[in-house]
């Protein structure tokens, strides 16, 4: 579904331009008289199950489809106002830089090879989750335009970096060690208590400090599915990558101890075409897959699996205001047999989103995580600081889409260094921009 808005003088004017950018099938959202014109929010491949996942709580307000079109409509709209108004600041920003001459040197200079020499910490567990806020989902669109704005809010951080005036940081090394853990993508509220921690001495030995506390505080799997068995189920929005990743682990897990011994489960009956992708992947690893309806339940289908060593479950991305969320979440949770399942977190989501998507998910009684799209995202002190938060061991990270390379277990030290290997690149990054 792509969303659109268009502003011309006339109706007329607006929808000639809809036609020729977007094409005949173009569905309107809204259309309203603003200053000077008319303004018209147009969608392609309108779908108001997408519509209600991107608005996510919200949506019970939308009592009619006509509600629900105008509320997606003024939520591209703030969108882009926000992303229009982080274009504006950042300007800004580089004008009274430029004005000024003598700049913020960033971080880059400070971040050394040496800069993680970790130890490797005991982090395996097997805790479960905790933390809750309220729920909600996304696109990749949505995902997409959330991306830039906060990719535009670290380039802003990074060249006016400010800690907020409720951070009682005691000193001044304190106060940078807490910007630079902010810049790596962490909270304020997490940042500040890691840098209140390093009570003297140099900045870079509290660096170090923080990120030694970070890799203890992010648990992990100790064991690989495929070696220790069992019945895994893949929760999470639409678009984390659910069903890529069981492609993912059934392919490595074929690869190493052959077809017979797994078994693929789906419990998505309720979008058409909705299992295609999962038969795709039984057909070529020449692996069963079955459906979870309203004429096999899950617990009959894991019956009927229970000689298989592995058995993988995917399932439908709803959210609390779907129909059918909270059966699938409880048959997940009630069922007799001991499923593990994992919350399927992607890194580009903001923070608030990650939260929002455990609260969401939480009832399905979690074992752990899978973070994915480690790839796309900007930062990764964000999913490090949620996994941390939440207390859910990190089962596997992804970052790419082909099977099954970019899938790995998840460690935590190797995940901290990667983290800080992501913010040299962004600094190099920016320091090459701010060259141009
Ligand atoms: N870049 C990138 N894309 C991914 C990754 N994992 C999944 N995807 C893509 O994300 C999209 C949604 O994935 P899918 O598995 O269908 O999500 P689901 O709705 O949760 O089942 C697809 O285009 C995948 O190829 C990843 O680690 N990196
Ligand atoms: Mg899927």
């Amino acid at each position: 579904m792509k969303v659109k808005r268009f502003f011309a003088q006339s109706m007329a004017e607006a929808l000639k331009q809809v036609r020729a950018q977007m094409g005949p099938d173009a569905v309107i959202l809204s259309n309203r008289r603003v200053d000077g014109g008319v303004e018209i929010v147009t969608a392609l491949d309108y779908d108001e199950n997408m519509a209600r996942q991107r608005l996510g709580d919200q949506a019970r307000e939308a009592t009619n489809g006509s509600k629900l079109a105008e509320m997606q409509a003024e939520q591209h709209r703030r969108l882009e106002q926000e992303l229009g108004r982080s274009r504006d600041r950042i300007r800004e920003v580089r004008e009274k830089r430029a004005n000024l001459g003598a700049g913020y040197a960033g971080a880059a200079g400070l971040l050394d090879d040496a800069a993680l020499e970790l130890q490797p910490e005991a982090t395996a567990t097997t805790a479960s989750a905790t933390a809750a806020q309220v729920g909600g989902s996304y696109s990749d669109e949505l995902a997409q335009m959330r991306a830039e704005i906060s990719s535009l809010r670290d380039l802003m951080g990074a060249q006016k970096p400010k800690v907020e005036p409720a951070s009682p940081a005691s000193n001044a090394v304190q106060q940078r060690l807490s910007e630079r853990l902010q810049e790596f993508g962490l909270g304020m509220e997490l940042a500040n208590s890691l840098s209140r921690r390093h009570k003297g001495g140099r900045l870079e030995d509290g660096w170090k400090q923080s990120l030694k506390m970070l890799a203890t505080g992010v648990k992990t799997a100790r064991q690989e599915w495929f070696d220790e068995g069992g019945v895994y189920a893949l929760v999470g929005p639409t678009g984390s990558g659910k069903t890529t990743t069981i492609g993912k682990l059934a392919a490595r897990h074929v690869l190493r101890h052959g077809a017979d011994s797994l078994a693929l489960v789906t419990t998505d009956r309720y979008r058409v075409a909705a299992h295609e992708q999962l038969f795709v992947f039984g057909r070529i690893l020449n692996v069963p897959v079955r459906v979870v309806d309203e004429s096999n339940s899950l617990d009959d289908s894991l019956d009927e699996l229970s000689d298989r060593h592995l058995v993988l479950i995917d399932t439908a991305g709803l959210t609390i205001s779907d129909k059918g969320y909270q059966q699938q979440l409880s048959e997940l949770a009630r069922s007799h047999h001991r499923i593990r399942t994992h919350l399927v977190v992607s890194a580009t989501s903001q923070p608030r989103i990650m939260k929002s998507v455990l609260h969401c998910y939480k009832m399905a009684n979690l074992a752990g995580c899978v973070m994915t799209k480690i790839d796309e995202a900007l930062t990764l002190g964000e999913s490090l600081g949620f996994v941390m938060e939440s207390g859910l061991p990190v089962a596997y990270y992804t970052d790419g889409q082909k099977i099954p390379e970019d899938l790995h277990h998840a460690e935590a030290v190797p995940l901290v260094r990667l983290a800080v290997e992501r913010l040299k690149t962004l600094q190099q990054q920016q320091a090459v921009a701010e060259g141009a």
